[in-house]
């Protein structure tokens, strides 16, 4: 796979369509560190060699493709290869393929940057394997450390640190900073219908909510399924199924949003009253403090539950992040001054590599593209061609404004 000379949009989006893709589902598995998604990087590595870009890769894995022009720290654009298990294809790659594209768009109008442009591409920003969102980035910032990370283990537990050496990378230290990007612009699908019901191409973000994963480590006691009374039960399924609907009420109740949707039990028998459920549950919230009180208000009535049941609870914060405010002279500079008109501006729950390098100090932006179903995280999961290239036209408009 892989195309030898730089090709645009459509070439490089079809290149890319049938790997990871799943025969059954038509979703996307591309894990990191594993066969699809290094499929993915090699194709990168071979679209920037195509286009005589200089590539700079991390010891995390981390790429950016560097046009070398004029000076001073540079404009860096980019997303993620990786997706969620069984999802769409839309949700980081369009970021990246973009950004191929529209730097061949200022390539082809003879445009000449005042400071250097990096196509980037951040691995593991799903956490899909690993556990923590948004890993290359935090690793590439040092919002979080190859120390703590090295050791997060995937569902097979394999450690971060195997994975990556056997795809010939070593962890280190922190390296991306305000010295080396002066600003991100992230292109991304809209993971909602905000733009659908404006009738718009392309928007702007103003900020990310603030969003967490928590384990639920609930254990019970094994028994008969048929031998053992009701009464005399310590059954962890139970406790478990009463925090998922506590979830649902109380972030329904508050106006926020909390999902459970993984869970693991033990011995995971038909006719055995399980010994433990393991439960991870995903919850956004507008602001941090409600996030705390959403989180801390579903944990209370977990802990009540498991007191009834007579089975033990510990709850565990896997990943963590906080509000997202981007820059608002950078949304400024991005969103006015249209020949349409400024382009629209909106919040989003989901979380982006823009996020961790806005938190860490690196002024960042994001740019959407329409979703006609706001669907995402699924395989139905789409963006049209024509607001495809809206956003690569965008992107280029954008780079422009900000690299001049
Ligand atoms: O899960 C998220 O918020 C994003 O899609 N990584
Ligand atoms: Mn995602
Ligand atoms: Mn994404």
């Amino acid at each position: 796979m892989g195309a030898s000379v730089p090709d645009h949009f459509e070439r490089m989006w079809s290149d890319l369509a049938p790997v990871g893709r799943s025969a059954h589902s038509g979703g996307y598995f591309r894990q990191p560190f594993a066969a699809a998604e290094r499929e993915l990087d090699a194709w990168f590595v071979e679209q920037v060699s195509a286009r005589g870009l200089r590539l700079e890769t991390d010891a995390f894995g981390n790429r950016i493709a560097w046009w070398d022009a004029g000076e001073g720290p540079g404009v860096m654009t980019g997303s993620h290869l990786d997706s969620v298990l069984d999802g769409g294809g839309y949700d980081g790659p369009l970021g990246v393929v973009s950004a191929l594209a529209a730097v061949d768009r200022l390539h082809e109008r003879g445009f000449r940057p005042a400071r250097p442009i990096g196509v980037s591409v951040f691995v593991e920003e799903e956490g899909s394997r690993f556990g923590l969102a948004c890993l290359g980035s935090r690793l590439a910032t040092g919002a979080t450390t190859w120390a703590k990370a090295q050791v997060l283990k995937d569902r097979d537990d394999v450690r971060l640190d195997e994975a990556m050496s056997s795809s010939g990378m070593t962890g280190g230290d922190p390296w991306l900073d305000r010295s080396r990007v002066a600003c991100f612009v992230e292109l991304h699908v809209e993971q909602g219908r905000d733009l659908v019901d404006r009738g718009a191409a392309v928007g702007v973000a103003s900020r990310i909510w603030p969003h967490g994963r928590y384990r639920f480590d609930i254990s019970g006691e094994p028994n008969h399924a048929g031998t053992t009374r009701m009464e005399d039960r310590h059954d962890p399924m139970l406790t478990y199924a009463m925090t998922a609907l506590a979830a649902n009420k109380q972030a329904r109740l508050a106006g926020q949003r909390a999902t459970f949707g993984r869970v693991d039990t033990a011995p995971n028998s038909t006719n055995s009253v399980p010994s433990a459920v393991t439960a991870w549950m995903d919850a956004r919230c507008e602001s941090d403090e409600a996030l705390a009180s959403l989180v801390g208000a579903i944990v209370r009535q977990a802990r009540d539950r498991a007191e009834r049941d007579g089975t033990r609870l510990t709850v565990t914060p896997e990943s963590v992040s906080g509000a997202v405010d981007f820059d608002p002279d950078l949304i400024s500079r991005i969103a006015a001054d249209h020949e349409d008109g400024d382009w629209p501006v909106l919040p989003t729950q989901a979380g982006h590599d823009a996020g961790i390098l806005s938190a860490q100090g690196i002024p960042s932006a994001m740019l959407f593209v329409r979703n006609p179903t706001g669907v995402s995280h699924s395989p139905a999961e789409h963006a049209e061609m024509p607001d495809c290239l809206a956003g690569v036209d965008a992107l280029a408009e954008t780079l422009a404004r900000l690299a001049s």
